[in-house]
């Protein structure tokens, strides 16, 4: 299946909320319009397209300063593989001029024939504060965050008040500015020349730490890359038994530990391993217990210091792991996970089966963290690189043409 569809489908539950919501907004007070029928043939040209505007959202620092690579990373559009290049769906333009019906038939012979004999019409609304209000707290409802949804909804409204718009073109138009937010965060994990590079994976309780190793090491195991899992999360045995499961699955190497043993001398052996394997990645999973907030910044700083003796560099990568149906309170696991590590990027788990998925744009508007993959599913090819574009679309309830 296609991602977008795959997307679209599970994000159904944002989406539909959106979708619903926008609907019920632009009939409350809206008025139904017939659109004119459009000149019969010659087709007319298409304008050209007017250059973007330079956005205005006034970005927030990001307050981590970037990890200094110890060599150049290599972007790697390769390296979590992409869908096939059939399944990429090219979503909707983002921008479409004000004064168009957004849903007039088609001009040409085929427009012609399949616009005859039915009228389409279509339900606009003036764009006015009461309208932006509605607006602003439907995003809130879908988990954007109130200062996200105000600047989403004014940046909307910039050009537009007075304007009569339909369902389409507002889910158009939000879709523009939101992938506008996230287009700079949507940045695949960077991969270093380094061998092993060292990735901790970080997050509290059941966010899907261990899940998204699994799918990481399969996808980079498939993009040619060797991989050695330590399954740090020596606090639970049924962990490491899960982390077996899984790297079986992606016929990668786990490397364990007795329960309740060390899981910085665990990280040590692993990076021993690693590097006697040559292997390009060392992924350590680890344990979540947020209930004792002192204990786990010394366990994953020990974990740190312990790996370091191998490489002063190391971990290279730092991810976050959110789980998206906990809306709100992932903004909270941001702010004390850069605390406790130094947090180099995202990943967003369970997007499918929630109503919240907009708390990644209040992600990405608050801390700018890149925002590398996000989960739909718990199958180890339900783990796909952020692509805003899409993204914005599936959150909207915005078709693909
Ligand atoms: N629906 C869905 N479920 C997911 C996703 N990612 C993980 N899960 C499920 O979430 C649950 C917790 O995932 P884990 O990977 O065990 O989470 P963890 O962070 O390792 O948890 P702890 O080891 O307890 O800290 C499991 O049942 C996963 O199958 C996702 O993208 N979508
Ligand atoms: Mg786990």
């Amino acid at each position: 299946m296609a991602f977008f569809s795959k997307l679209k489908e599970r994000l159904f539950k944002s989406s539909s909320k959106l979708d619903e919501g926008l609907e019920a907004i632009v009939e409350d007070g809206g008025e139904p319009e017939t659109p004119p029928r459009p000149e019969p043939e010659p087709e007319t040209p298409t304008p050209p397209r007017p250059e973007p505007e330079p956005p205005v959202i006034p970005s927030q620092p990001n307050e981590t300063p970037p990890p200094t690579p110890v060599e150049q990373p290599i972007e790697r559009p390769q390296e979590v593989p992409q869908p096939p290049p059939e399944a990429i769906a090219t979503p909707a333009p983002m921008e479409i001029p004000d004064d168009l019906p957004a849903a007039a038939p088609r001009a040409g012979f085929l427009g012609r024939l399949l616009g005859r004999g039915e009228e389409r019409v279509i339900t606009r609304r003036a764009l006015d504060d009461d309208m932006l209000e509605s607006l602003e707290e439907l995003l809130i409802t879908a988990d954007m965050g109130v200062e996200t949804a105000m600047r989403v909804t004014a940046n909307m409204a910039e050009g537009r008040m007075g304007k009569r718009l339909s369902a389409r073109e507002i889910k158009e138009s939000l879709a523009h500015e939101i992938t506008r937010i996230m287009e700079p965060v949507a940045r695949p994990m960077p991969i270093y020349a380094k061998r092993p590079q060292v990735v901790l994976v970080v997050g509290v309780n059941g966010s899907g730490k261990t899940t998204t190793i699994g799918k990481l090491a399969s996808q980079f195991k498939a993009a040619g890359k060797s991989v050695v899992i330590a399954a740090g999360d020596t606090f639970r045995a049924a962990a490491v038994e899960q982390l077996q499961i899984w790297g079986e699955r992606a016929g990668v190497p786990v490397l364990t530990a007795p329960e309740g043993s060390d899981p910085a001398s665990l990280a040590y052996d692993a990076m021993t391993k690693a590097e006697a394997d040559g292997a390009d990645l060392l992924m350590i999973d680890t344990a979540g217990r947020l209930q004792n907030r002192a204990d786990l910044m010394e366990e994953l700083s020990k974990i740190v210091r312990v790996i370091r003796k191998k490489d002063p560099d190391a971990p290279h990568n730092t991810l976050l792991v959110l789980d998206a149906t906990t809306g709100q309170n992932a903004l909270s696991q941001v702010e004390i996970f850069q605390k406790l590590a130094d947090v180099s990027g995202l990943v967003m788990t369970k997007l499918d089966g929630t109503a919240r998925g907009g708390v990644l744009v209040a992600l990405a508007d608050k801390f700018g963290l890149p925002i590398h993959a996000i989960g739909v599913g718990e199958q180890i090819d339900d783990l796909a690189p952020f692509d805003p574009e899409e993204f914005a679309a599936a959150l909207t309830g915005l078709d693909v043409q």
